[in-house]
């Protein structure tokens, strides 16, 4: 796979305690190390132009302020370093080049992934929250429509919490469908399944909150049945994947059960929709907090696409 990589997105720094940490970057490429077939790119920084397409001007000029002031805690779990504001932006950028580089790929096989942090999917059009900063899938996914190389893109989170941000970045709208499987009762505590969208996004927004403990084979059972015909119906020219891998059976902040082979199969499963959809395909990393559990499970998802050709 073509992984986008920017040492920028190191920066970002939480502090000793905090799992969402420059770490993960370092294990994911550590574990892809020794893999065939795996090329980086660094793609350029977001333009403030682009982080417009899912945020509203006067927030990106306060996360501007605030890490040009040092930083510090926007809340409770969302911290701020001087880098971040960099960051973020090479974050949202390695996410715009997966959609451009799914889209433009004349090698189906070359599906894009991008390793950015910090992740996205909690971050609102006016608010920083849950790691997030930028909400880097949507302003990919807004920007490949605005720049007219699609007209509808498909995005499925699998990250174990509920991507609030996302959902409401395009509750209203019918062009951008977005479906989620997260464990229920956790943070951010939306995503309810009757949460379905509202105007010309009305049944474009699905939830699936399945209980703690919920293994691969739900997930496979909700793709193939609900999440599949779904995304085949809304026919997008591009489907994402918010990849998160903290639903992983050892990461330590969830209590689903995925395992390690399974994010594998979660990954042949979305390349059979995007393909069955005739959709081109890419993946942008959210959460996944066990240092092991995150490399050997993205080291899988590249298997499934480099591994034995
Ligand atoms: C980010 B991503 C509140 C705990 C909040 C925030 C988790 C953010 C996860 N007591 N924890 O979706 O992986
Ligand atoms: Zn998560």
């Amino acid at each position: 796979m073509k992984f986008g990589y920017s040492d920028t997105c190191l920066d970002h720094e939480t502090g000793v305690r905090h799992p969402e940490s420059p770490d993960r970057l370092r294990a994911i490429r550590r574990g892809l190390a020794d893999a065939h077939s795996v090329e980086y790119v660094e793609a350029d920084p977001s333009e403030r132009e682009r982080i417009r397409a899912a945020h509203d001007g006067e927030y990106i000029d306060s996360i501007e302020t605030f890490c040009d002031s040092g930083g510090g805690n926007w809340d409770a779990d969302t911290v701020v370093s001087e880098g971040t504001w960099e960051a973020a932006l090479a974050s949202a950028g390695l996410a715009e080049w997966a959609a451009e580089a799914a889209l433009s790929g004349s090698d189906g096989r070359q599906t894009p992934f991008s390793i950015g942090r910090p992740p996205g999917h909690h971050a609102e059009e006016d608010d920083a929250m849950g790691f997030c900063f930028f909400n880097n899938v949507a302003i990919a996914a807004q920007s490949v429509i605005d720049s007219g190389e699609a007209d509808r893109v498909a995005i499925f989170d699998w990250d174990v919490h509920h991507g609030n941000g996302t959902q409401d970045i395009f509750y209203d709208q019918g062009n951008v469908f977005y479906a989620s499987i997260h464990e229920d009762g956790l943070y951010p505590g939306t995503g309810d399944v009757e949460e379905t969208g509202t105007g010309a996004g009305e049944g474009t927004t699905m939830n699936l909150p399945f209980a703690p403990g919920t293994t691969t084979a739900a997930y496979l059972a909700a793709l193939s049945e609900v999440i599949g015909p779904a995304v085949e119906a809304f026919d997008p020219d591009l489907f994402l994947i918010s990849a998160g891998f903290d639903p992983h059976e050892h990461d330590p902040i969830s209590r689903m059960r995925v395992s390690t082979e399974g994010f594998g199969c979660l990954a042949a499963a979305v390349r059979e929709i995007a393909d069955d959809a005739d959709a081109a395909l890419g993946f942008v990393l959210e959460g996944g907090y066990g240092l092991d559990t995150l490399s050997d499970s993205v080291r899988k998802v590249h298997e499934v696409f480099d591994g034995y050709q």
